[in-house]
């Protein structure tokens, strides 16, 4: 999506009593992190037939919130968007967005790397390894706005569709709060490819989606959805009263090269997450270490 880096409002939850930043992670939830998740039977075959797969108690409360706590303090941090929200467009209201906090935090660093993930996005995907495209946290204010329907990849100069998000919750997300929904098979739809996230897109592709037997479903705490690049996927209201938050990792197939970039956004994309890599190269600059297996910069 759009990279841009907006500034935290009082919205976001006030910081815990969790422990100083440098403090090591404790060693169960450092296993925890790089340990496999056996894929339960048929979620394979669904993520490659639907385009998303929703997984159940991927991390612990613990792993969570010693990662959530670093997280949602550099989002504090780090956003610059202090406008109040009837002051915001519709993407604007949709969320505070703030990327690459692995570049911020040796513990957000940590937690990107870490290798269930990475793993299971290898195998969802079909690759020999991955990389990591960036990271992104998206918090939802209290009051915050939806998410339209959009397909990432848009936004992506990727010469192929071996690309997905996990998109990981950092409280228990009811219906109420805005969780992610997807239109199950759309990532094989081609129309509409070309819009950019907001209201055009929200409007038309909710009219192109409505044969799609698109259903929202809430987050238990440790649940993780990953979806393809191409997957139409939106997010509703948050009418809790509360952020919600969340942190996203975009994983790319190890192999996948650079395309032109056909719009002004897969231009930016280019500069800021894949720096001097050449148009027909593969998309291995500083900033996209492979994950799985570790490899270079892993
Ligand atoms: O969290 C949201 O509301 C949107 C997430 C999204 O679009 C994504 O991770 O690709």
């Amino acid at each position: 999506m759009i990279p841009e880096q907006p500034d935290p409002p009082a919205a976001v939850a006030p910081a815990t009593n969790s422990p100083p930043t440098d403090s090591p992670t404790p060693a169960a939830i450092r296993a925890e992190l790089d340990a496999s998740y056996a894929l339960p039977a048929g979620q394979l075959a669904f993520y490659r037939e639907h385009g998303y797969v929703h997984l159940r108690q991927v991390f612990s409360p613990e792993l969570l919130a010693w990662y959530g706590a670093e997280i949602s303090r550099q989002v504090r941090r780090l956003n610059t968007e202090h406008r109040p929200l009837a002051e915001r467009d519709t993407y604007g209201r949709a969320f505070l967005q703030v990327m690459n906090l692995w570049r911020q935090s040796p513990r957000v660093e940590e937690f990107v790397r870490g290798r269930r993930l990475a793993r299971l996005a290898a195998e969802l995907c079909g690759a020999a390894g991955v990389r990591l495209y960036h990271d992104q946290a998206l918090y939802k204010e209290a009051g915050g706005g939806i998410t339209p329907w959009h397909a990432d990849q848009y936004y992506w100069p990727l010469d192929s569709d071996r690309t997905l998000t996990a998109w990981i919750p950092l409280q228990a997300t009811p219906l109420e709060m805005g969780p992610l929904a997807f239109a199950p098979g759309s990532q094989r739809m081609t129309q509409g490819r070309d819009l950019e996230i907001g209201d055009e897109s929200e409007a038309r592709l909710e009219r192109w989606l409505e044969d799609y037997a698109f259903e929202e479903r809430a987050f238990a705490l440790g649940d993780v959805s990953f979806h393809s690049g191409w997957t139409y996927h939106r997010a509703g209201e948050n009418r809790s009263g509360r952020p919600r938050e969340v942190m996203t990792i975009i994983y790319m197939d190890r192999d996948i090269r650079l395309t032109a970039p056909k719009n002004r956004h897969q231009q930016a994309d280019h500069a800021a997450w894949l720096p001097g890599v050449q148009v027909g190269a593969v998309a291995a600059s500083p900033l996209n270490p492979e994950l799985f297996p570790a490899g270079e910069n892993g």
